[in-house]
């Protein structure tokens, strides 16, 4: 891929919409631009000005009515000059505009993510940073989106670049050790080694819960499952705060599985209700069941409701003795008292057991919350990684670190820790890119849109 060219794509999203914008980035960005774009008082582009004009096509002809901005390089998103287009969204105009700036012959098409890319090579921003730019993009959820943003910010960067620093100074403390063995004491030296290395380390691992950073990305999978008339599709309203799926106190009312997308905590939980499990002699019925316990079993948590107003009846006891770590038991309807014992069940099926109320509404959000704590989602930090990517890195890094203090702790001679220390600091650093192969940084930009 040619990077001193000049380049053009859609940045914004392709369809109905008020605007559209078509960046153009590279030496002859101005050029091409003002072949396409003519203002409609002023002869040019002033620097960093919108100026209103118009798109004017092959022949001559008006286009469209637009503005346009000139940003000179250096200090725009790829570092080099820019020119963005704005003209009105929808499904034909925007890929006139950019055909015409195609057409001047000065322009070729971006590739996914190569003005992100352009911003990486001329380092204004790092690869974990480039990342984040799709990470926001793609946010389904508040938590992913925060969690981009401040990777965008440089979060991750700083942890990864102060870590390297320590280790670099570990490997001096290290080569001094070695150097002057009359001098520096090597058991001391070992012992700073030691304790400097198992700090960084478990600071890296909390950083990296691999379930936490999939519920931030991807959201979780929550299912409510139970026997027919418990009360699974009043919790799923009660839940969504909607009337989607249908209540009815007739066993058997819903055959289908119904999945409704809500944030809880910044987490994206797709919630969803299922069909009554019961041995049936209807067709429908039966499968929606088999449609229940697929997707019961494809699930991050299962809700099992049970329903307080009658005792385990044996379609309940067969579906508890199923529960595996992935269950949270929710006895329903508490509003009108309990015949159920919550701690007995517990004991008996070794499975967490609360109390709610889908009509009154008690315990609706805790039952929420709870099911996020069994998605590994409960305890996401603030600057948890959330990039696959980086997570592996990390876990690289971390072992290397085990590998040294295995070392130390043998007491093997202290010059053997350095390969570990510089895998360590390898592998961190190919997290912001500094160390990272191109084909690392390839596939990074491979997964963006084309205009970003
Ligand atoms: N008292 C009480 N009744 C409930 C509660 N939740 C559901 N019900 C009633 O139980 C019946 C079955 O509810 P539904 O949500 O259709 O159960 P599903 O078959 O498990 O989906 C309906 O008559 C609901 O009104 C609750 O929390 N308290
Ligand atoms: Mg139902």
């Amino acid at each position: 891929m040619n990077m001193n060219d000049t380049i053009a794509a859609l940045a914004t999203a392709r369809g109905e919409g008020g605007i559209a914008v078509i960046r153009i980035s590279g030496p002859q960005a101005l050029e091409a631009a003002l072949k396409v774009f003519r203002p409609a008082r002023a002869k040019g582009l002033k620097k960093r000005m919108l100026t209103y004009g118009r798109i004017i096509g092959e022949d001559g002809s008006v286009l469209d009515e637009a503005m346009a901005v000139y940003l000179p390089a250096p200090h725009t998103y790829t570092r080099e000059d820019v020119c963005e287009l704005q003209c009105h969204g929808g499904r034909a105009v925007p890929d006139m505009v950019l055909a015409r700036v195609l057409a001047t012959g000065l322009v070729r098409p971006a590739e996914p993510g190569e003005f992100t890319k352009r911003a990486f090579l001329s380092g204004r921003i790092d690869l974990s940073e480039a990342e984040a730019v799709m990470g926001v993009i793609r946010a389904d959820g508040e938590a992913a989106a925060r969690a981009a943003a401040r990777q965008m910010e440089g979060g991750v960067s700083a942890f990864v670049n102060a870590a390297c620093k320590k280790l670099e100074e570990l490997l001096a403390l290290v080569s001094a050790a070695t150097d002057f063995p009359d001098e520096i004491d090597e058991e001391v030296t070992s012992q700073r080694v030691l304790t400097e290395a198992k700090k960084i380390r478990e600071e890296i691992l909390s950083r990296c819960d691999p379930r936490a950073a999939h519920a931030v990305r991807e959201g979780v999978s929550v299912v409510l499952a139970g026997r027919p008339n418990v009360g699974k599709s009043s919790l799923m309203n009660a839940a969504a705060g909607t009337d989607r799926a249908i209540v009815s106190s007739i066993p058997g009312t819903t055959r289908d599985v119904l999945t409704e997308r809500l944030v809880r905590n910044g987490i994206l939980i797709e919630l969803s209700d299922t069909a009554g499990q019961r041995e049936t002699g209807d067709d429908i019925e039966a499968m929606g069941v088999d449609r229940a316990r697929r997707t019961e079993s494809g699930a991050d948590c299962v809700l099992l409701v049970l329903d307080a107003s009658e005792p385990l009846s044996p379609d309940d006891a067969l579906l508890l003795s199923r529960a595996d770590e992935r269950y949270l038991i929710v006895i329903n309807k508490t509003d009108a008292g309990s015949v159920l014992n919550a701690r007995d069940i517990e004991e008996e099926y070794h499975v967490p057991v609360m109390e709610v109320s889908a009509v009154s509404g008690t315990g609706v959000g805790e039952m929420l919350d709870r099911a996020l704590a069994v998605c590994g989602a409960g305890g996401v930090r603030e600057d948890s990684m959330t990039v696959l990517r980086h997570i592996s890195c990390a876990g690289r890094a971390a072992s290397a670190l085990e590998r040294l203090e295995d070392t130390v702790k043998r007491g093997d001679p202290l010059d053997l820790v350095t390969d570990d220390l510089w895998q360590a600091m390898y592998a961190l650093s190919e997290i912001t890119g500094r160390s990272a192969a191109e084909d690392v940084i390839s596939s990074v930009f491979e997964n963006f849109c084309v205009g970003k």
